[in-house]
């Protein structure tokens, strides 16, 4: 144990010099740079289907999807109106700044306006790493039940934004949303919250609202890194 301890904090601090990297290429152009994170199906993808094509008519929109396998996530992105690309971490459980460096390589950032990346499917390892973005946003669906504030504590304690998803299927499943709501205030008092669902629209033009605020306060210069 006494020799773990330093060489997770060694890569860690890599990681977070990496980052801070990431975040210079992106403040350098106004690029507001989101962090989606969410354990395995929350809906991720299908967000970033539902806002892509609603925030594409006044920005420019790149999105660096992690999975393990596959780049069905970034097809579906650039199907939505994206320019997108997709890290296979080949069995890593999270994305690292190192990871995302490489994708920005990829993406043309003098010609974007807003950067979504979508995490792993995981809600332990995507809350240690920093990839350099500003925002990190949480997506809680329905079905995983209103316990995972209580079991997942860190992950839900470093978000600036939690989305509530699949609000459609709150009739048809146990899920007390104000247990819910008391595990997610004793950890983060007052985080901004939106309840959605994507298969019926609702709550998402509020998230496209906040979305759209927050890359013209940043292209404006007006948010501090
Ligand atoms: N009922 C309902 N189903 C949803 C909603 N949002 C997403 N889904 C469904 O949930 C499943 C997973 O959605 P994805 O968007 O692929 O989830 P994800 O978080 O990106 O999944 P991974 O990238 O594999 O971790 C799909 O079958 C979606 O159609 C919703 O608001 N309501
Ligand atoms: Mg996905």
């Amino acid at each position: 144990m006494s020799v773990r301890v330093p060489v997770v904090e060694a890569i860690t601090k890599a990681n977070d010099e990496l980052a801070r990297l990431n975040r210079a290429r992106l403040d350098s152009r106004g690029i507001l740079g989101l962090n989606i994170m969410a354990s395995p199906g929350a809906g991720k993808t299908s967000i970033i289907e539902c806002i892509v094509p609603k925030l594409s008519r006044d920005l420019r929109v790149g999105v660096i999807e992690g999975d393990i396998a596959t780049s069905f996530d970034a097809e579906r992105a650039a199907a939505a109106g994206a320019t997108a690309v997709q890290i296979n971490t080949g069995g890593s459980c999270h994305l690292e700044a190192q990871m995302v460096s490489q994708a920005l390589d990829q993406l043309p950032l003098d010609a974007l306006d807003l950067l979504i990346v979508e995490n792993v499917g995981n809600l332990i390892c995507p809350a240690t790493f920093a990839l350099g973005t500003h925002q990190n946003i949480l997506v809680a669906s329905v079905p995983e039940g209103d316990d995972k504030p209580y079991k997942h504590p860190r992950m839900y304690r470093g978000v600036q934004v939690l989305i509530i998803n699949k609000v459609d299927l709150l009739p048809y499943v146990r899920f007390d949303i104000e247990r819910f709501r008391r595990g997610v205030n004793a950890l983060n008092e007052g985080v901004l919250t939106f309840e959605v669902s994507c298969t019926t629209g609702a709550g998402m033009e509020a998230l496209v609202d906040w979305v759209r605020a927050e890359a013209a306060a940043r292209r404006a210069g007006a948010v501090q890194t």
